[in-house]
């Protein structure tokens, strides 16, 4: 993944004809669009392999399952045009192995911490063994929360130079700059950007944001 804009679009609009106008209107100005299960299933799988003409496409399906499972879903997913797939780390290191090993040329990514409140009664408490779990089984990239950049600080110093995606920015009332100041790779957007009338221009303002560094 290129880290050119250090932007990342939340594409969660589940219209699929919207989200194709807001993909190809902001193509240009972020560095890859995760989608998750709100478009994927209003619209079907194939906008995966739709949206990966614009961008590259990182698939949020969070998933937890057992490693068959796991490497079924990271193997459909990469087919269809996917760059990376967000995985938890909490399901241990046969499923995140199984996610590696089915990814192949594609990217894991692994959550640590979430960014909502209730993510403090148990994601927060493991973030840093589940980061350091995820770094053994291979994984390229983390996501921690944008909502406290002090915890990005803490994984950015387990993962040393693998990827940081840090979801929070915007609606959830996180700040780009912050985030990337605090160690993320990529600041994710999604609300705020997808949610404007004029999704460029919303866009240009991260951008500008992060540019202010
Ligand atoms: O901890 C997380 N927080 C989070 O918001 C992990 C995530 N993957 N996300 C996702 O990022 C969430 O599901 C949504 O797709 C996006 C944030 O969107 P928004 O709050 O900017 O609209």
């Amino acid at each position: 993944m290129k880290t050119d804009s250090r932007l990342v679009l939340a594409l969660d609009e589940t219209n699929g004809e919207k989200a194709l106008k807001v993909a190809e209107s902001v193509s240009d100005m972020v560095d890859a669009i995760k989608i998750n299960w709100p478009l994927v299933l209003s619209e079907g799988p194939q906008m995966i392999t739709k949206l990966s003409e614009f961008s590259e496409v990182i698939c949020d399906f969070k998933v937890a399952d057992i490693p068959n499972t796991v490497k079924l879903i990271v193997e459909n997913a990469v087919s269809r045009g996917a760059s990376a797939v967000i995985v938890h780390a909490f399901t241990g290191d046969d499923s995140l192995r199984a996610a590696v090993e089915a990814a192949g040329d594609a990217e894991i990514f692994a959550v640590t911490e979430m960014s909502h409140p209730g993510a403090k009664m148990f994601t927060a408490q493991h973030a840093e063994e589940m980061a350091r779990l995820g770094v053994e089984c291979g994984a390229k990239g983390f996501i921690a929360p944008a909502t406290r950049p002090d915890r990005i600080a803490a994984i950015r110093s387990v993962v040393g130079d693998l990827k940081i995606l840090s979801p929070g920015v915007g609606a959830q009332g996180g700040k780009a700059s912050d985030a990337i100041k605090a160690g993320a790779t990529y600041a994710i957007v999604g609300r705020a950007i997808y949610g404007a009338e004029d999704p460029r221009a919303a866009a240009k303002i991260f951008l500008d944001d992060i540019k202010s560094i």
